[in-house]
């Protein structure tokens, strides 16, 4: 059954990969599906057509036949789910590879997201100097705790799973502030995760998208 996903018709990066739909991509990569992109622009995104598919107006979405999906924790789950290798067969392994899910998009991301917003939606407001470096603490309170748990290992519980897919993912959106790079073992996995062939193939057909030229890595 065909697969489409919508994505950004111009996306802010310019294909950096940091929208959303790279982790889905990804996730399609390493299972080997085969997918297709709609694209949709700022404008179109809040008509009744795209919200009919996506409530709060956003990319992406996942349409597979009759199935319609918003929110990449449920694609990346529906997918992991309906396919080989992206989370363990075994029941507990499986569950703790679900639980890194959330603990990217629940605990990790949120102060992630709140350094970009005090960085682009609070420029110029006369406190975000004083305001900012809290926030960047308050996400390397999170990932000191990360690092902490991954130690030298290459991934958070044993072979990779959609629980690394989702952490790393959520890690490449801090890439521009350097502060990833503060903890070397973050730094290696997240290098680890970018250097997975699935990924590579997940970011240049985006960055193709934006630019007509793939990545040379
Ligand atoms: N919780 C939802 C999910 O995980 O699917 C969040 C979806 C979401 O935030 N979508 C964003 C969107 O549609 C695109 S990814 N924004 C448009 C809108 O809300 O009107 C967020 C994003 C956008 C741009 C960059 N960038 O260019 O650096 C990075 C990330």
């Amino acid at each position: 059954m065909t697969i489409t996903i919508t994505v950004f018709e111009h996306s802010p990066d310019g294909g950096k990969g940091l929208a959303r739909d790279t982790r889905v991509r990804w996730a399609l990569e390493e299972v080997g599906e085969s997918y297709q992109v709609r694209l949709v622009s700022f404008h179109a995104m809040k008509k009744p057509e795209h919200v009919a598919l996506h409530p709060f107006g956003q990319i992406p979405t996942y349409e597979e036949g009759d199935l319609v999906l918003f929110e990449t924790g449920a694609i990346v789950f529906h997918i992991a789910e309906r396919h080989k290798g992206l989370l363990p067969e075994d029941a507990n392994a499986r569950a703790r590879a679900i639980t890194w899910m959330f603990a990217a998009l629940n605990t990790v991301e949120p102060p992630i997201l709140e350094l970009g917003n005090a960085k682009l939606l609070e420029r110029g407001k006369p406190w975000q100097a004083e305001r900012l470096p809290l926030v960047a603490d308050r996400v390397r309170v999170r990932l000191s705790q990360l690092s902490a748990r991954l130690g030298h290992s290459d991934w958070l519980d044993g072979a990779f799973s959609a629980g690394d897919l989702m952490m790393v993912s959520v890690l490449l959106r801090l890439k521009p502030s350097g502060i990833v790079d503060e903890y070397p073992n973050l730094a290696a996995y997240v290098a680890g995760g970018e250097a997975r062939p699935a990924y590579k193939r997940a970011f240049d057909a985006q960055l193709a998208l934006y630019t007509g030229t793939p990545s040379t890595g």
